[in-house]
């Protein structure tokens, strides 16, 4: 059992795909085991994307996970995190294979829908992030 952090960002919630993509991960026979409205402070967003404060991009990437809710979720089930990256496609829309949720619903590398860890470390460290110590 493997969990991660699955997020539907800000510009997927503000054009109404939140039921669409939690409903693929239902179908895909994901555990919900948190489900949870959220709107991002500056601290909660700079400790989320904490391993990215040196990137040129950063200062943007907090001003946009902040500029309305997220839908955040800790999913649960075999190989999580690598199912849900597949089901994701690839960070940059435009490269993302067709059929993935940033292909379909991504409108720019920084504006790309949905968020899910990429390691069993980061998964610990953004649903501690999003969800508090357990
Ligand atoms: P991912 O979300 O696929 O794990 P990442 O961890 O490398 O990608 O980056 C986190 C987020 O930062 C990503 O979803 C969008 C933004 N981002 C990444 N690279 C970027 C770039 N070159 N320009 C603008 N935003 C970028
Ligand atoms: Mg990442």
């Amino acid at each position: 059992m493997e969990k991660t952090l699955f997020m539907v960002k800000p510009d997927a919630v503000a054009r109404g795909l939140v039921g669409e993509i939690v409903a693929v991960m239902e179908r895909e026979g994901f555990e919900i085991e948190r489900l949870e409205m959220q709107r991002f402070g500056r601290a909660r967003a700079e400790a989320f994307y904490d391993v990215h404060r040196d990137k040129p991009f950063f200062a943007s990437l907090i001003e946009y996970i902040t500029s309305g809710p997220v839908v955040a979720m800790v999913l649960a089930g075999d190989s999580t995190i690598t199912r849900v990256r597949e089901l994701m496609g690839a960070t940059d829309p435009a490269q993302a294979a067709s059929g993935t949720m940033r292909r379909k619903y991504g409108e720019s590398v920084e504006r790309n829908a949905v968020h899910g860890s990429d390691s069993p470390i980061s998964a610990a460290h953004e649903i501690a992030v999003v969800f508090g110590a357990s």
